[in-house]
């Protein structure tokens, strides 16, 4: 499906501030008022259906008070930018996000609070700075948390056909969070992808994995900061890191090197575009043998399992990663984020660990080898 969309992204992506509302709207008319008699009837489709899925009517009735269809939401949804085309460029991505700005809120935000992050890093295994990175990426560190209605912006993608049913439930997962009284109504502000909080969240996400990190028993990911960073590592605990191995390090690929010989014969079952793009998994004590070389960073015990990836071709630079890697890409399905936020990490690393004078929890191996992160790819 986004596939069809990148042509007309990259189109759009030419335009002043990277978006292009207007001429979208020409490319692809939206009939208004049609449209919104369907979302209206949609919304007492839901209701029914929301009933018979064991949400009280009350709880609906108090989220959707006030939805509407927000066609803006559409157009923004049909021209997302898609990373796993070859003609996007990792290294323009990276200089866009990697802003030196980014890197020195990032240190001066990780040192403020590096007690918190190392208490719930000894209590997930993830590393602080990877809770930060995230943070980083995601909203600025919580400045810019999206001022988009949720219920209309989840409303409208559940109601445009494309991802229904995905977003029906993102739907159900709102209703649950109002109704059981977990946020008000009021604070249901965020991206026009449903995505909520300093950890921007979808709502499903929010009822499975949203923590409480400062012991007043709330998850509040949209005013505390040590609830959003339990938050974070706790969803990367969830869905797959594990302490020890760090996430990976940029690496020299000797001269001549066949990457037939390393070929996935594998075809992943999810996330699959950017998965693609992996070498099969190797331990590291192999890639070593190979005569692949780390820069800045030393190896990881030989036995741990390492794949290659190359965000733009051979020669352009190129990473070994672990599992851990895999973790950040449950956050978001692709490459060139999940190397943003590895390379923001080794960027702040010094701060998380310098100021508390406790080391963080990183695989000893590589927690020296930071000190002087390559920000280019
Ligand atoms: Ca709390």
């Amino acid at each position: 499906m986004r596939t069809q969309l990148f042509v007309f992204a990259l189109f759009a992506a030419q335009l002043p501030g990277g978006g292009a509302p207007a001429i979208a709207g020409q490319a692809m008319p939206i009939a208004q008022s049609a449209t919104e008699a369907g979302f209206a009837a949609w919304v007492e489709r839901y209701k029914a259906g929301a009933a018979a899925r064991g949400l009280k009517p009350e709880w609906v009735d108090a989220t959707l008070q006030g939805a509407q269809y927000l066609p803006r939401v559409v157009q923004l949804d049909r021209n997302q930018p898609d990373d796993s085309g070859r003609r996007n460029i990792f290294a323009d991505y990276l200089a866009r996000q990697l802003t030196q700005q980014r890197i020195d809120d990032g240190r001066s935000r990780a040192a403020a609070n590096a007690a918190t992050l190392q208490r719930i890093s000894a209590e997930t295994g993830v590393p602080g700075e990877i809770i930060v990175a995230i943070w980083g990426m995601e909203t600025s560190y919580g400045r810019v948390l999206g001022t988009f209605d949720l219920p209309s912006a989840v409303a409208t993608l559940a109601y445009d056909a494309r991802r229904e049913a995905l977003f029906t439930r993102e739907l159900d997962a709102l209703v649950r969070i109002v109704g059981e009284g977990r946020a008000p109504r009021a604070r249901l502000k965020g991206s026009w992808a449903g995505a909520f909080g300093q950890s921007q969240f979808l709502p499903s996400s929010y009822l499975a994995y949203a923590k409480d990190g400062d012991g007043d028993g709330i998850a509040d990911i949209w005013g505390s900061t040590a609830d959003t960073f339990a938050s974070i590592a706790n969803y990367l605990k969830q869905r797959g890191w594990v302490a020890g191995p760090d996430w990976g390090f940029r690496v020299g690929v000797p001269a001549g090197f066949d990457r037939a010989t390393v070929a996935n014969p594998e075809r992943p079952t999810r996330c699959i575009r950017p998965l693609e793009r992996h070498s099969r998994w190797l331990p590291a004590a192999e890639w070593r043998a190979k005569g692949f070389q780390p820069m800045n960073a030393l190896w990881p015990a030989d036995a741990v399992p390492m794949t290659l990836i190359e965000p733009d071709g051979e020669g352009e630079g190129a990473y070994l990663t672990t599992a851990n890697y895999r973790a950040i890409m449950e956050y978001n399905c692709s490459n060139f984020y999940a190397l943003s936020v590895a390379l923001l990490a080794n960027a702040v690393a010094p701060a998380v660990r310098d100021v508390s004078g406790a080391p963080a929890v990183r695989d000893p191996a590589i927690r020296n080898s930071n000190a002087a992160p390559s920000l280019r790819p």
